[in-house]
């Protein structure tokens, strides 16, 4: 039932997007018990290690310089800043700790070096240490694991073919290439998108194809739902309706059964009851703490009361192991 597969066709994504929804959740819901320990989910803490002035033109994000947001550009910070916000994040019990840069992609100066003392310095809390800084060489990813990174987050965002109507400055076929250069690394693939940019279903089918057709598939697949921010080119589109983010998480959890679904962005203007029916539908990871990158997530005590009455317990760091060693291990069973 939760074969792990990467031969999906789009025919067979469709069929099962487009259920009942309460079959749909049902069945994602066996799926997901059958592979992981049903309630419990991993907590993820984000921190903005470098906000605003990006020179790329996604049309959701409010850190694009060319679109006139009131957030606060903000460069580089210190490594024990970061490091203090790392300790308050485990503190508040988060598992893993990612640090986001609004860069296009990595560049091999001072500022990458600083990242790589604070993946080492946070690695060093024992939280699974996580980095999005857009696009990646091979080079630069090695560098990163040898420091201790444990994930990478790089979101497809959309399918092929609604890409260019979102970010012009940068391809799908960029996205895939860092995507494979972190598989490569040894270092755990954190990919998914974003819903509510104007897609179609074919669309979020059409995403869901790429990401369950990797020849491994990501570990954790973020489902965001976009946060409209006042002065990005969707700044004005209107909210996706709940059972269509249920539809989409549920769907993910069909198709690649052995990976953390992260509800993401958009949980603020979910009821407990909402989240909930998230969770039954195959969602097993959030990110928490009460601002993503640059917009409010719920307030830590919102979260600890939905995870008492729901009975949600949070996931231990590593529970699943370093990707490094599953690669070892692979090699030493093969020898
Ligand atoms: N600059 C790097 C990059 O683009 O890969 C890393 C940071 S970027 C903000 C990380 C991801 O956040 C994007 O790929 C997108 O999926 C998500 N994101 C950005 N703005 C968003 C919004 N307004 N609503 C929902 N998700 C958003
Ligand atoms: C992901 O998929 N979602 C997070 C994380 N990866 C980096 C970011 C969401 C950002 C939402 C808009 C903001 O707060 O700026
Ligand atoms: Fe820059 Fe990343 Fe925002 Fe795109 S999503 S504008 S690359 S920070």
């Amino acid at each position: 039932m939760g074969d792990i597969r990467h031969d999906w066709t789009r025919e067979q994504i469709r069929e099962i997007y487009e259920r009942p929804l309460l079959s749909l959740v049902l069945d994602a819901a066996i799926v997901h018990k059958e592979m992981h320990t049903y309630g419990e989910v991993q907590i993820s803490s984000l921190l903005s290690i470098k906000t605003g002035g990006c020179s790329e033109d996604c049309a959701y994000c409010p850190q694009a310089a060319r679109y006139h947001t009131d957030i606060k550009v903000q460069a580089l910070m210190k490594v024990e800043d970061v490091v203090k916000s790392a300790e308050n994040a485990k503190a508040g019990g988060a598992s893993r700790f990612c640090m986001g840069a609004a860069w296009r992609e990595v560049r091999d100066n001072r500022d990458f070096d600083r990242v790589i003392d604070m993946v080492k310095e946070v690695n060093k809390l024992d939280m699974e240490v996580c980095c999005t800084l857009g696009m990646l060489t091979d080079y630069q990813a090695e560098r990163l694991a040898e420091a201790g990174l444990y994930a990478y987050n790089h979101n497809i965002d959309t399918s092929a073919e609604h890409y260019s109507e979102v970010i012009t400055t940068r391809t799908y076929d960029d996205r895939l290439d860092t995507i494979s250069n972190v598989r490569k690394a040894g270092i755990s693939v954190c990919s998914g998108g974003i819903i509510g940019l104007g897609e179609t279903d074919a669309d979020r089918i059409g995403m869901l194809l790429t990401l369950a057709n990797m020849p491994q598939h990501p570990e954790s697949v973020p489902i965001n739902v976009l946060v409209p921010v006042a002065g990005t080119p969707l700044g004005e589109n209107s909210r996706v309706p709940f059972d269509e983010l249920v539809r989409m998480i549920a769907t993910a959890r069909l198709v690649m059964p052995g990976a953390a679904v992260r509800l993401s962005a958009g949980r603020l203007e979910l009821s407990i009851s909402e989240q909930a029916m998230c969770f039954m539908a195959g969602a097993n990871s959030i990110f928490a703490g009460d601002k993503l990158l640059t917009t409010p997530n719920p307030e830590f005590n919102s979260d600890m009361e939905m995870f008492r009455v729901l009975g949600l317990k949070p996931k231990a760091a590593f529970a699943d192991g370093h990707p490094k060693d599953r690669v070892k291990e692979v090699a030493e069973t093969v020898a």
